[in-house]
């Protein structure tokens, strides 16, 4: 009986730390926003470090056809994070809470396409 309860331990903690490792992963979930700098200006066709329309396209046509699927159209891109209403996206701006909120979809954008 005392064994059993021995292995219930054991395997709550195992359990407990699997967890806290998993909520840990999410907290490094973000791409460094230097490299989703670095990333974007693969696609900066004219050099001026914004992304414009053509630009985000381009950007939306690197990623495969199913991630394509959830990432949504460079329209919508524009209309969401083109902050400063420029026409142009930034780094900083596809990064905002008003863009991409979380971690799990700025990674989404980053695998997809970087
Ligand atoms: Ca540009
Ligand atoms: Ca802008």
């Amino acid at each position: 009986m005392a064994t059993v309860f021995a292995r219930g331990v054991v395997v709550g903690l195992f359990l407990v730390s699997v967890l806290m490792s998993t909520a840990q992963a999410q907290g490094v979930m973000c791409p460094d926003s230097n490299a989703f700098e670095r990333c974007l200006e693969r696609f900066d066709r004219n050099g001026d470090k914004e992304l414009d329309l053509t630009e985000l396209q381009t950007m939306i046509d690197a990623a495969s056809w199913y991630a394509r699927w959830t990432l949504g159209s460079a329209e919508g891109y524009m209309k969401r994070c083109d902050a400063n209403d420029s026409q142009t996206i930034t780094g900083m701006e596809l990064m905002s809470s008003s863009c991409l909120p979380t971690c799990v979809q700025q990674r989404g954008l980053y695998t997809a396409v970087c």
